[in-house]
Order: structure tokens, then C-alpha cells, then sequence
């Protein structure tokens, strides 16, 4: 588990602020609603705050104002607390802007100097698979990666076949894909475990302890997770699955608001029992 150092970013500009007062919404959960681990409220350790960002699918403009609004969040707390960022994965495809997204994840910029995890989504993986020349590439198209070969300028060429196309596109992809997001998309991880809570990106298989989940279900699976109704060891915190709002169920917390397409990127927002959200409100 990363260490937690005190880091506070600069509070940002009143300018900012009233700007990001228009682009974002705020909201808390109801008591009716909460997560509960063994009939008690899930907790973090004390002074912890963990924001847990959503797929971000290419959308680098959301992911910047979501960040900014962490900043501002972390500057109204009247106490020190001790931030950690968890991204749930999925940074590419669908939306315009993978590139733009993993070079803004790996420089790191605006939230600099907070520990932060970035954990592996299944779209994350397929683009490596397909960057390592596994024959991936016609299931990858159909979901959202020729977004992201346009990201980095790599044309399909409609002269050539199917397969002639994905493997030209392949080579020059290769030759465009920086080793900073290389190094990026091989340093993720597929979960996160900190208090009561549980982070990756997909959901975890019912009934098999947490250690000794699969990458596979961590990365893809749905059901039975989603319809699951038992307590698992920890409440666990997923993307993956869209839903128009935050799913808020006893044994876990969806938070893929299906930002490329509405617009709406959620952070959800974790500290001793307490759990709300940040969210971009749409152009
Ligand atoms: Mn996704």
C-alpha cells in the first residue's frame, strides 16, 4: 500500500472557483442508501480522504475540471486531512482524447504530490494487447479504439483489408505511443484496499476472498456481481458498468457515469463514514 505523506495543494483562484462552481455538482448519500459492512457504516482510517474518480474514456476536458475540483474540495477542509486518489481505469477509447488523457496522467500535473492509484481498466488493457501486437484488433475497434488510434493521428486505411488495416495501424501506432504512457499502462494495478473499502475497476466474484480474485473479473465481470446482495469482505468501489447516477447499493459503489457520452464525470468522495460525490455538469 502507497504511503500517505501531508500534502495540501494551493487553494485555487477565486476566479476558478466561481468557475468551477458552474461546471460541477456536489451531493451526499442519503442515510437510506449507505454501504453497511456487518450492519455498521464502512469507514477509512481517520483523517483519510480518498477521492475515487470514474472511466474517464477520452475525455480529457472532464478529467482536467474534475481535478480541479479535488483542488478546491482539499482547500475548503478546515483540517489537514491526508488525500489519496484512486482512478478507476478505463483512460481510453470511445471519447477523442486518449492520448491526451494518458499524457495528462502521466505527468501529473494539477494534483501533484497526492499518493495516488491507477488502476487497470479492461479498455486499458486491450489498447496494450493491441500495442503488443495481439490479434485483438477488431473487438478493440468495435468498442471504442479507433478513438483513440485518431488520438495519436494513426489513420485506418479503408484501401486495405480489414486485417491489413489493424496490422498497418498497429506499426504505426507503435511508433507513436510514447514510453512515458507505455510505462504508465505497465505500472497499473488491479485493485486497491484501504479501511472498509475495496477499488478496482470492474467488480469482484461473489464468494471468493478478495486476495485470490482474478485479474479477469477484476477487469470485466458484470454479473453476478452487480445483482449480488450478500456482504462481501469489503464494500467495493467500481466503474465498468454505466448507470445515469452513482449506484449506491449495501455491498458497493458504481460511479461510471458514461462521461464520454453524457458528459458527466463522477468523483466519489470518501472520509471516516462519510461518502458524497463531485460531478461535471454537462456543457
Ligand atoms: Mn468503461
Amino acid at each position: 500500500m502507497q504511503q500517505i505523506r501531508d500534502k495540501i495543494p494551493r487553494p485555487p483562484t477565486a476566479k476558478r472557483s466561481t468557475l468551477l462552481s458552474r461546471l460541477l455538482a456536489r451531493s451526499s448519500a442519503t442515510t437510506a442508501e449507505r454501504p453497511l459492512l456487518e450492519g455498521r457504516p464502512p469507514r477509512l482510517p481517520d483523517g483519510v480522504r480518498v477521492y475515487a474518480i470514474g472511466d474517464i474514456h477520452g475525455r480529457h476536458d472532464l478529467l482536467e475540471r474534475i481535478e480541479l475540483a479535488v483542488v478546491e474540495d482539499l482547500s475548503r477542509s478546515s483540517r489537514l486531512v491526508r488525500p489519496v486518489l484512486v482512478y478507476l481505469g478505463d483512460y481510453v477509447d470511445r471519447g477523442i482524447a486518449g492520448r491526451q488523457v494518458l499524457e495528462h496522467l502521466a505527468r501529473n500535473e494539477i494534483l501533484e504530490g497526492i499518493p495516488r492509484v491507477l488502476l487497470r481498466g479492461n479498455h486499458d488493457l486491450w489498447f496494450r494487447e493491441f500495442l503488443r501486437g495481439e490479434p485483438i484488433g477488431e473487438s478493440w475497434l468495435q468498442y471504442g479504439g479507433e478513438a483513440t488510434l485518431l488520438s495519436y493521428g494513426v489513420p485506418l486505411d479503408p484501401k486495405l483489408s480489414l486485417g491489413q488495416r489493424l496490422g498497418r495501424a498497429a506499426e504505426i501506432l507503435a511508433e507513436r505511443v510514447p514510453a512515458t504512457h507505455l510505462a504508465l499502462l505497465d505500472g497499473l494495478e488491479v485493485a486497491f484496499a484501504l479501511g472498509d473499502y475495496f477499488f478496482c475497476h470492474a467488480g469482484i466474484r461473489p464468494g471468493i476472498p478478495l486476495a485470490r480474485q482474478s485479474e479477469n473479473d477484476l477487469l470485466w465481470i458484470r454479473e453476478p456481481f452487480l445483482s449480488w446482495s450478500g456482504d462481501h469482505e469489503k464494500i467495493v468501489v467500481h466503474g465498468h458498468t454505466i448507470a445515469e447516477q452513482p449506484q449506491l447499493r449495501r455491498n458497493r459503489i458504481g460511479i461510471d457515469t458514461g462521461a464520454y457520452s453524457t458528459g458527466v464525470l463522477t468523483c466519489l468522495v470518501l472520509e471516516g463514514t462519510d461518502i458524497r460525490f463531485l460531478r461535471t455538469v454537462p456543457d
